[in-house]
């Protein structure tokens, strides 16, 4: 509906410095060996990859803190190319697909969706909300933050001054958080933002959880939709290899039910699968969480089990 072709475009972007743990730079990688390209493309999905991108040019020489934020400046360097890549597959009418990496990487993806589809709704499903401002984080890693910053409430940095505020609040909805900072509650209390933790879904369902989502970001399906899906909003007996797993998460079923649903929107226009870390963990749980990455991207791409 809001593409102009079946066509996707991949965005490999193999960067750590949102957060401290190595190897989840190894994420898009391994994704890509396990043969995802050639899975979207069974899916009669044309595929334009142009390769693993290389950051290594753009990590400064020295970044010291900015306040309390980590690796600031080559954070803000590699989302703002990321920003460019996804906006240019955005604006010949692909789906925009990115591969992370850690989440700081959503701040460059959400910006390069809104860039071309302004009205665009943001789907995040994730355990953690991400939307810490240079004031609340604890941590000082930019991946614990760039919902903050999208919605333009994270104060001027200059090391950021290319982030244009592009989202607002009754355009996110999140699905799957149960490790929330108070200073996090806080805002999303404050902002009015609909966010549907592990209790709701509990509550009411994952089906009616991501009707109610979708419902919210794109009332009548009259939104473009961008879906950022963190793998540690996955149980970690299903999704083990990710750098901040919290227990109580989301079924394996659950997961790929609000890709299918989201699918079925005929929405889509972008989305990120994030936080796959392959060095976590042994092998048999690295593979675990590489195929059920796949399968994700898959489901939100037209798979259906009959
Ligand atoms: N809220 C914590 C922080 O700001 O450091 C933890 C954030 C983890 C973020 C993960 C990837 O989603
Ligand atoms: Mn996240
Ligand atoms: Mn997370
Ligand atoms: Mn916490």
């Amino acid at each position: 509906k809001f593409l102009k072709q079946k066509s996707v475009g991949v965005v490999g972007v193999p960067f750590s410095g949102g957060q401290p743990r190595d190897g989840v730079d190894q994420g898009p990688l391994k994704i890509i060996e396990f043969g995802l390209l050639e899975q979207l493309k069974e899916l009669d999905w044309s595929v334009k990859f142009d390769g693993h991108r290389d950051y290594t040019a753009l990590k400064p020489a020295s970044d010291p803190p900015v306040g309390k934020l980590l690796n600031a400046r080559y954070v803000s360097a590699v989302t703002e190319s990321v920003a460019t890549a996804v906006a240019a597959h955005a604006k010949e009418g692909s789906l925009a697909l990115t591969l992370g990496g850690d989440h700081s990487i959503a701040l460059g993806t959400v910006s390069g969706t809104m860039s071309v589809h302004p009205n665009a709704g943001l789907i995040w499903v994730d355990a953690h909300a991400d939307i810490n401002t240079p004031e609340t984080t604890e941590s000082g890693n930019i991946h614990g933050c760039p919902v903050s910053f999208l919605l333009g409430i994270a104060g001027q940095i200059p090391e950021f001054s290319w982030v244009k505020p592009c989202l607002s609040p009754d355009r996110i909805v999140y699905i799957g958080l149960r490790d929330v900072d108070a200073g996090e509650k806080k805002i999303l209390r404050e902002h009015g933002i609909k966010a549907f933790s592990m209790h709701e879904v509990d509550k009411y369902g994952i089906a009616k959880v991501v009707d109610m989502a979708i419902q919210h970001i794109s009332p009548n399906l009259s939104r473009p939709i961008h879906l950022s899906f963190d793998v540690d909003a996955l149980d970690p007996t299903v999704a083990p290899s990710t750098g901040t797993p919290v227990r109580g998460g989301l079924t394996f079923r659950e997961g790929h039910y609000i890709c299918e649903a989201i699918h079925e929107t005929g929405c889509l226009v972008a989305m990120d699968l994030m936080e796959v870390n392959p060095s976590l963990e042994d092998d048999q749980a690295v593979f675990q969480t590489v195929t059920i990455g796949c399968s994700l991207v898959r489901c939100a791409m037209g798979e259906t089990l009959l």
